[in-house]
Parts: structure tokens; C-alpha cells; sequence
């Protein structure tokens, strides 16, 4: 027998034994071996800790916190007992699908009884309307939260919605988008690993044929680095390339992949508690599969000790000048517009200070923002406004590449073009 062969077979028996490996379901560990080196753990250490300081009594409860905060072993009891209760408190009604989603796992993940908000969350997934084949991939983030989470919790009724979730997803045509790809894995390979002994073999084709999809799709989107998709879409890639049941058909390093992220958190890319929020659990080997598993006994936490940062002295910083186009050319749209501004600004400051200055100067530049789990969105600029309905919204680009943090996290360099473009999703 030839090599080739021979490591074919060998790889075949691997992957088999991997597989029985994950059907036994250990769910706590991830599958491919990589951790956190000690040398770098106060590093994660020092960004939980910057993502259980945001949770304060006047901030906006986010229960992707709450999640990660359950997941890695809260050091902040208090903010974990806040959080908890104002997630307990929040008002059902005004949550979109996803939001509901996610704030029962929350609890969930804290050991509180989601009540009434799993049948709420059940009757709108049994509403949802799939949409159109050539919608934006990201319109099915929210319907993987949803699947994900009545996976967790009744998948026997969750079956025929994750079958027709499934479905849609494999007939849509439009490109790839990391993050959704990622969280619809995790929820299908949630309902794969739970469907019912006598059930149809159907479901197990469809739900493994749309997991083949996505992890070649994520897995084409590997980068020589480690890096999944972007940085901000690693967390959940992770996630889901530990638990999926089909092998990536690229190798997958996860140590390397491991390594780049705390680099990126040693620059600094990680400061925004959303973003912490979304890489923590991968840092800490869980996934938001493990949500249903966490065990709530308290007090076993120990709060790292970290260095005590020196408060930064302020240095008086140069001004920079950027460049700052908005353009409106979506047609149906009235009010068509193409227009630059220059502005000076601190070095350092990020994009909103930008903004600031060239509405200041021009009231053209006039806009508004709305507040996110993620900080705030420019919602609209020069009276056009974003529009869930028309899927338009406000994207920010550097010359031709578009941005991949907000305008209160980017962080503009001299001479820089930022354009704020109209255009749909
Ligand atoms: C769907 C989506 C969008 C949609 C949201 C509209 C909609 N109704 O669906 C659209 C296409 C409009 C969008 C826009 C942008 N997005 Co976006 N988006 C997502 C995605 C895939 C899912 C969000 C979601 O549904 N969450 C679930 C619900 C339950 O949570 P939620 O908090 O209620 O969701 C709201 C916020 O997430 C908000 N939102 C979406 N994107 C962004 C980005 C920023 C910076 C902020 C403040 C808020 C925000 O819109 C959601 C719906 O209202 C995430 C992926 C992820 N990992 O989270 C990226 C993601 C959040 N987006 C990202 C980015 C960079 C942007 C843009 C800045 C891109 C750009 N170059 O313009 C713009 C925002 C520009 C602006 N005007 O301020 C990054 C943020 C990374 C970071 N460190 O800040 C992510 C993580 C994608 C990635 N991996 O790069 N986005
Ligand atoms: C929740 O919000 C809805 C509408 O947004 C309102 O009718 C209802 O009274 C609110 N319930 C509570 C308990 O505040
Ligand atoms: C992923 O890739 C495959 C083949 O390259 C393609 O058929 C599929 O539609 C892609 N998209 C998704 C969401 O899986
Ligand atoms: C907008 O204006 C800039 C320069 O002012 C020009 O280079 C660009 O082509 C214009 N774009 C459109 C779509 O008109
Ligand atoms: C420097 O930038 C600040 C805003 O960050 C602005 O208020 C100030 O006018 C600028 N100074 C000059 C000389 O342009
Ligand atoms: C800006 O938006 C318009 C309308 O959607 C689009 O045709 C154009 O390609 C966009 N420009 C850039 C630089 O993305």
C-alpha cells in the first residue's frame, strides 16, 4: 500500500474516532487541543476584568456579558448578581428575536428560570418568515440565536424550525458572512447532536449537509496567521470549528490561531466589552453550547491580581487632519448628496470626535446615533436615516476598504479618508 493511502486510512480513523469521541460528548472541552499558554494568562485575565467593569447599574444590561461571564467563572460576583437581575427585570416586549435569545441563555448560564420567555421566543420563531434567497447572509444571525437557544431547551419542538431554518439557509445565495456562518453552526450542530433516537434520517442529512457548507465556507476563510474570517469573527469561528461534527476540509491550527488573538489583545484590539465578550469563551475553551452545563456553586472564582496601570500622564498629542466624505448615491432615495469635509483633530481620538468636528463646522455633516451592544451606530447622517426595512444603513470605509470597528472604537490615522457611504445590506 502506497503512503498516500496509508495515511488516508489512518486519517479515516481518526476522524472516526474523533467523531465517536464527540458523539460520547464531552461538551464542556473543545476537540482540537489549544489553550492560553500561562505566561499570556494575565492577559485574558486583564480583559475580563475590563469586561465586567463595563457592567454597571446605568449601562444598557447585555446579556452577551452575562454569557461569557457564566462561561469563563465570573470574578465580579457582583456584576454577575446585577446583571442577572436586571436581565430577570428587562421588559420582554422590547427585545428583537435575537436579543430574547440571548438574554435566555444569559440566565441560563446564571442559573435562573428563563420562564415565560422560551414560549415567547418559540411563537416567534414559529412566525419567522424566511426571507428572500438573494437576503444578506447576516439576516440569519438572529434566527441562529433563536435556534441555538430552543435547541438548548426543547429541541424535540425545535426540530421542525431548525429543519426549516436549514433549509433556507441552503437555498440562499448570497455571499458568506463569518459571524452568521459560525452561529448557525453552533445552533445546527446543537440540534444534530440532540435529534431524537426514531426520528427521520432526513434531519440528520439536511442539518449535516448545511454543517459540510459552512465549515468548508469558515474554513476557507483561515488566514496563514490564524485568523478567521477578521479578527472580530475568530471568537465565534472557534466556537463553532471545535464543536461541528463535519471536519474542516483545511487543517486547522488552533494553537496558532490561539497565539494571533492574544497578540491582537496585547495591541489592543480588544477594549470594546462586546468584542471580549465574543472572544473569552474560545480563550477559555467553552462555547455557548456549554451554556446549559454551567455550574452556579459560587465562591470558587479567585479575582486575579493584576498590575496596578500607572495613570497615563497626559502628554499634549499634535493635532492630525482627516478627511471625512458623506455620500448618498442609493437611488430611491431623495436627498442625493457627495460631500468632503477636512477637520483636525487630537491624535488618538476616534472616529466619533471626527464627526463631532465636521458637524461643528458644517451642519451638513449633522448625524445622529442610536446605542447597540456594541456602542453606538451612526443611524443617520444629513437627515437619511438607516432603515431595517430597506436594509440601508450607514457604512464606514477607509479609501475603498470598509471598517471593521465602529466610530467609537476607530482610532483614525493622519491624512486619513474615511467616507461614510449609504447603501444597503
Ligand atoms: C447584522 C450585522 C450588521 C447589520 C445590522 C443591521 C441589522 N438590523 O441586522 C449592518 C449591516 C447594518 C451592520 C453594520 C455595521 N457593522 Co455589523 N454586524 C452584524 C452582525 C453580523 C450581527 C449583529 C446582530 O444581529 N447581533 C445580534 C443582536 C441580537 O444583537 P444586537 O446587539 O441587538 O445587534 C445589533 C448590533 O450588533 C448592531 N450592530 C451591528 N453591527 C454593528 C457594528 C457596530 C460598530 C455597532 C456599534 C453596532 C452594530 O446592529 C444589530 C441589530 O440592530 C455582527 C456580528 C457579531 N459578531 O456580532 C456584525 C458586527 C457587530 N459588525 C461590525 C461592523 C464593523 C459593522 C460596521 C461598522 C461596518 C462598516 N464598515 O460600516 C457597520 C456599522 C456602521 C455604523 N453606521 O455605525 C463588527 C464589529 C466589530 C467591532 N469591533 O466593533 C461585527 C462584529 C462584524 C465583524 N466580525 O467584523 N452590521
Ligand atoms: C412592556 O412593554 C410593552 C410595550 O412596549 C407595554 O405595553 C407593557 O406594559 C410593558 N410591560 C411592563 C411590565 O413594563
Ligand atoms: C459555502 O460554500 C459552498 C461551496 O463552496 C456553497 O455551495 C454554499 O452555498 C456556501 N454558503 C454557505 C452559507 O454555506
Ligand atoms: C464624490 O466626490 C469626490 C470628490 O469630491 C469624487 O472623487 C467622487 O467621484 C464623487 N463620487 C460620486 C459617486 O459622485
Ligand atoms: C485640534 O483638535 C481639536 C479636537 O480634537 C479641535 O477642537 C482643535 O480646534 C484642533 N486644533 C487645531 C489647531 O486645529
Ligand atoms: C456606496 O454605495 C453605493 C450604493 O449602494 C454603491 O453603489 C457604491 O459601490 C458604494 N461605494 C463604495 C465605495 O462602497
Amino acid at each position: 500500500m502506497d503512503s498516500t493511502g496509508e495515511s488516508g486510512m489512518a486519517r479515516a480513523a481518526l476522524q472516526l474516532l474523533t467523531l465517536l469521541w464527540a458523539v460520547a460528548g464531552t461538551s464542556t472541552q473543545t476537540r482540537s487541543s489549544c489553550s492560553v499558554p500561562s505566561a499570556e494568562q494575565p492577559l485574558v485575565n486583564g480583559i475580563q476584568v475590563l469586561m465586567e467593569q463595563s457592567v454597571t447599574s446605568s449601562a444598557f444590561p447585555n446579556p452577551s456579558i452575562l454569557i461569557a461571564m457564566n462561561l469563563a467563572g465570573a470574578y465580579n460576583t457582583e456584576a454577575q448578581e446585577l446583571l442577572t437581575y436586571k436581565l430577570m427585570a428587562s421588559n420582554t416586549s422590547d427585545l428583537t428575536t435575537g436579543q430574547l435569545a440571548l438574554t435566555i441563555m444569559a440566565l441560563t448560564s446564571s442559573c435562573r428560570d428563563p420562564g415565560n420567555r422560551i414560549a415567547i421566543l418559540q411563537g416567534q420563531m414559529e412566525n419567522w418568515a424566511p426571507p428572500s434567497l438573494d437576503t444578506h447572509a447576516s439576516t440569519f444571525y438572529e434566527p441562529s440565536l433563536g435556534i441555538l437557544t430552543l435547541c438548548q431547551n426543547n429541541p424535540e419542538k425545535t426540530l421542525p424550525l431548525a429543519a426549516r431554518f436549514a433549509k433556507t439557509l441552503l437555498a440562499n445565495s448570497s455571499p458568506f458572512n463569518m459571524d452568521t456562518g459560525a452561529m448557525a453552526t453552533l445552533a445546527l450542530t446543537c440540534m444534530y447532536n440532540k435529534i431524537p433516537v426514531g426520528s427521520e434520517e432526513g434531519y440528520r442529512a439536511l442539518f449535516s449537509q448545511v454543517l459540510r457548507n459552512t465549515v468548508e465556507n469558515i474554513s476557507m476563510r483561515i488566514q496563514d496567521n490564524g485568523i478567521i474570517g477578521n479578527i472580530y469573527s475568530t471568537g465565534l469561528a472557534m466556537q463553532a470549528l471545535s464543536v461541528t461534527p463535519e471536519r474542516p476540509n483545511k487543517e486547522w491550527d488552533c494553537q496558532k490561531t490561539m497565539d494571533t488573538v492574544l497578540t491582537e489583545i496585547k495591541e489592543g484590539k480588544f477594549h470594546n466589552p462586546m468584542a471580549i465578550a465574543q472572544i473569552l469563551p474560545s480563550l477559555k475553551g467553552k462555547t455557548y453550547l456549554d451554556v446549559p452545563h454551567v455550574s452556579c456553586s459560587p465562591g470558587h472564582e479567585v479575582p486575579p491580581t493584576l498590575p496596578n496601570h500607572p495613570s497615563p500622564v497626559p502628554t499634549p498629542a499634535p493635532n492630525i487632519t482627516v478627511i471625512y466624505t458623506i455620500n448618498n448615491q442609493l437611488r430611491g432615495v431623495e436627498l442625493l448628496f457627495n460631500e468632503t469635509i477636512s477637520v483636525s483633530v487630537k491624535r488618538g481620538s476616534v472616529l466619533l470626535i471626527v464627526l463631532e468636528e465636521a458637524q461643528r463646522k458644517n451642519p451638513k455633516f449633522k448625524f445622529e446615533t442610536t446605542m447597540t451592544s456594541w456602542g453606538p451606530v451612526v443611524s443617520s447622517i444629513n437627515n437619511i436615516a438607516e432603515n431595517v426595512n430597506h436594509r440601508t444603513y450607514w457604512q464606514f470605509l477607509s479609501g475603498q476598504t470598509p471598517l471593521n470597528e465602529g466610530v467609537a472604537d476607530y482610532i483614525p490615522f493622519n491624512h486619513e479618508h474615511i467616507t461614510a457611504n449609504f447603501t444597503q445590506y
